[in-house]
């Protein structure tokens, strides 16, 4: 897989892409990546990437033109071109997985007070905002895309992970775990995740996912999850087992 990235902040990508598993499946030869100055496509004297709006506003705006030219001269015949954007589709997960199907990705990092139009309606095939947040530019969630997509690559560290994630792939926070030791600075791991009774504790790891996703990402909880879990509290409260196992 080939990711080209085209950022005014090529710098930016020296820290995260130098060390990790980036670094990993790069050096191992899964995947290939160039990070290229916008600059470079610029015709200037001043290499000028940005002009003021159209009808007036505050800041600048990135120019079509030096866009267009470096997707032109990077692009290939199975080239997804994005542009990173708050504009755009939220990243998720299934996102990622058709990113990761892709041969050669082309991601377009905006900076500034945006980018012009016509690079969203006639140059990128997807625009895509990675959480509703305001960042500094698309360099961030550049690297967030690509660390997402070389953890799916075949032979990458993590491979194991993924199939081990879609095996479970539940809709749901996952269940807390510990280790040793049994208590630290006066914090018990709970008492059934010991005991040893599997039957209970298997319905206790499910209560707690249930009951996480209630509290923290109510958006996830389904009628059947809500049913579930109410179920549940009543069946382990039966059982003796209280919220803190
Ligand atoms: C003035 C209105 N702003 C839109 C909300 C303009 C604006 C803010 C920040 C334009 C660009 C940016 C820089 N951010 C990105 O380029 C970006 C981004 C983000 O800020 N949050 C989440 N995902 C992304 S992907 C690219």
């Amino acid at each position: 897989m080939q990711i080209d990235i085209i950022t005014l902040f090529p710098e930016m990508f020296d820290g995260p892409f130098g060390a990790s598993i980036v670094r990993r499946a790069i050096d191992a030869g899964l995947i290939k990546i160039d990070i290229h100055n916008l600059r470079d496509w610029t015709h200037d004297g001043r290499r000028t990437v940005d002009d003021a709006p159209f009808g007036g506003g505050p800041g600048m705006i990135l120019k079509p033109q030096p866009l267009f030219e470096a997707v032109d001269a990077l692009r290939s015949d199975a080239a997804v071109t994005v542009l990173l954007t708050p504009n755009g589709e939220l990243l998720k997960q299934p996102l990622v997985r058709e990113l990761a199907a892709a041969e050669h990705l082309i991601l377009i990092c905006g900076h500034y007070e945006g980018v012009d139009e016509r690079v969203a309606d006639h140059l990128a095939n997807k625009c895509i905002s990675i959480g509703d947040y305001v960042l500094s530019g698309g360099e961030l969630p550049a690297m967030v895309i690509a660390d997402a997509i070389v953890r799916l690559l075949p032979g990458a560290l993590g491979c194991a992970d993924s199939t081990r994630e879609e095996a479970h792939e539940g809709g749901l926070l996952e269940y807390p775990q510990y280790t040793r030791p049994a208590v630290y600075r006066g914090n018990p791991v709970p008492e059934i995740v010991r005991s040893g009774n599997h039957q209970q504790l298997e319905r206790w790891k499910r209560r707690q996912a249930l009951r996480r996703t209630a509290d923290r990402r109510p958006d996830l909880m389904t009628a059947e999850a809500e049913l579930e879990l109410a179920w549940l509290e009543l069946e382990l409260a039966r059982m003796g087992v209280e919220a803190s196992g």
